[in-house]
């Protein structure tokens, strides 16, 4: 008995021993091998690399984190085209997980859509993927893997796309991309589970209590505006009397409520949609759901410097904040962070001029379609549903080119947000709570459905495909929140391939 209790020691003592100096090398590895990201590249042209690559990222001055980027930056390239423009962008994959990439908000060809599983192989560490297709609506977009999203966009594989229209009528041009961050990072890594599971926590608990922990929003700590936060935040420059245009766009998992200091704005854009004939605002804040960009423009009529921030009583908020400097300003900044007191919101119902739109509420619809969001407790873990269904069990949206298609999106969950995200096209926001839509005709790819609320939105079925319609906070379409619209006999291009570890959601 004493033998086997010495053999299991010793047993258990070498496991130890070899874990922690497989440990060891691995983080000496790491500190050797790995690079610092680098400031963002704006490229311009129709032909764009990007290779997918780890990298460590400073935050701030004190948090750093294994990123992973495209092009050794967070956020990856800012890629600005031409209206019109074909456009061809090679992907290598130099990370040891499968990857895609996503056009996020571009009408295009189906089997460009980056979607593992739906309309592509997940591209494969070591390979490469060339997608194509022809900018054809000017705005702002993003670019993201759509491969296991929920970790690879957390982890910054991220950048913006700009489609330029002909004409420009602004004299500077910022983007401004929005995301959360972990201080402390919890990852669904395998690893880390194996070890943890040595230490005697059985599987089933580990993996339960990761959940809940990723899950928890408050673990999101560090706010950042392009891939940095607080006083690392990049400073905007601007002149007296230009106007500028500000591209801010959610890739993060959480609502950020953005308050410009010291200028009127208009909002001209909203999910790469132009707005018609908008009103100038003051001191509103502008709600920026995941996955939603809006556009605003100013004119820099007055000269000091300015906040840029987000509002709000938790932790990350404060990091959210960009300076608007003046050049060649003399006179001190008197201007104040404010970020906590509470300011009416932007409202795109009522917002632009009344001018005649593309759907009406009361027209005849050829397909019409009730997605009830709602949150689920199904075996001990929380589920996302759509009409009580976990992705791929959920409905089809079933269309043929042509249809008009009505969809009333409707959540019923207790506290969370759905910021619910369709692609390949553009729908009209048509109601809220069955109030119609009063202002200019809005035109989005996603809509952020709060705790009680029912939109009523329409679109034409004009882009054959499987198309995903899916919640935005990626937590949630990962647990679930996943729906396609699907063209009746489109036929996909590829043979999805079971031995790939297609991750859709
Ligand atoms: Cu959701």
């Amino acid at each position: 008995m004493k033998l086997k209790i010495a053999g299991f020691l010793l047993l258990f003592l070498f496991i130890l021993g070899a874990c922690s100096s497989a440990e060891s090398t691995d983080s000496e590895q790491t500190e050797s091998s790995r690079k610092e990201t680098e400031k963002t590249e704006v490229l311009t042209g129709n032909t764009f690399d990007l290779v997918a690559e780890e990298a460590a990222h400073s935050l701030n001055s004190e948090v750093h984190v294994e990123a992973w980027t495209f092009n050794n930056s967070v956020p990856g390239p800012e890629l600005r085209v031409k209206e019109g423009e074909e456009i061809k962008i090679n992907l290598k994959n130099k990370l040891p997980d499968p990857v895609t990439i996503h056009w996020h908000g571009v009408p295009l060809e189906n089997n460009m859509d980056g979607i593992p599983g739906v309309t592509q192989n997940a591209v494969q560490p070591g390979d490469s993927y060339t997608y194509n297709f022809t900018a054809s609506v000017p705005g702002t977009y993003m670019y993201h893997t759509h491969q296991d999203g929920v970790n690879q966009v957390d982890k910054g594989l991220y950048g913006s796309l700009i489609v330029e229209p002909d004409e420009v009528s602004y004299d500077q041009d910022y983007v401004m991309m929005l995301d959360e961050w972990m201080s402390n990072p919890v990852t669904m890594d395998m690893a880390n589970m194996n070890h943890e599971n040595m230490s005697g926590m059985e599987d089933s608990e580990e993996s339960a209590e990761e959940k809940s922990m990723a899950d928890d929003m408050s673990n999101y700590d560090i706010f950042t505006i392009n891939g940095k936060s607080g006083d690392e935040v990049e400073t905007l420059t601007v002149k007296e009397g230009e106007k500028v245009r500000l591209r801010l766009a959610n890739i993060g998992f959480m609502s950020h409520q953005i308050h410009l200091h010291g200028h009127d704005f208009k909002v001209v854009a909203i999910d790469g949609q132009e707005i018609k004939n908008p009103d100038d605002i003051k001191d509103q804040l502008l709600s920026i759901a995941p996955g939603e960009r809006y556009d605003i423009e100013f004119t820099a009529d007055n000269p000091g410097e300015w906040y840029l921030e987000c509002h709000g009583e938790i932790e990350g908020t404060k990091g959210m904040k960009a300076r608007i400097q003046y050049e060649n300003q003399e006179n001190e900044s008197t201007d104040k962070p404010n970020d906590t007191i509470d300011l009416p919101k932007f409202d795109f119902m009522t917002y632009g001029e009344d001018k005649k739109a593309a759907f009406t509420l009361d027209q005849i619809y050829d397909v019409e379609y009730t997605m009830n969001l709602n949150t689920e407790a199904k075996n001990n873990a929380t589920v996302y549903t759509i009409n009580r269904k976990t992705y791929p069990d959920t409905d089809n949206i079933q269309v043929e080119k042509g249809d008009l298609v009505k969809v009333k999106l409707v959540n019923k969950s207790d506290s969370e947000d759905h910021p619910m995200h369709l692609h390949g096209h553009f729908f009209q926001v048509l109601s809220k709570n069955g109030k119609p839509a009063e202002g200019a005709p809005i035109l989005k790819d996603t809509i952020n459905v709060k705790p009680g609320d029912e939109y009523i939105v329409a679109f034409k079925a004009d882009n054959p495909g499987n198309w995903l319609f899916h919640c935005h906070d990626l937590h949630h379409a990962s647990a679930g929140m996943v729906s396609l619209v699907s063209y009746k006999d489109y036929i996909v291009d590829f043979s999805p391939d079971p031995d790939v570890n297609n991750k859709p959601e």
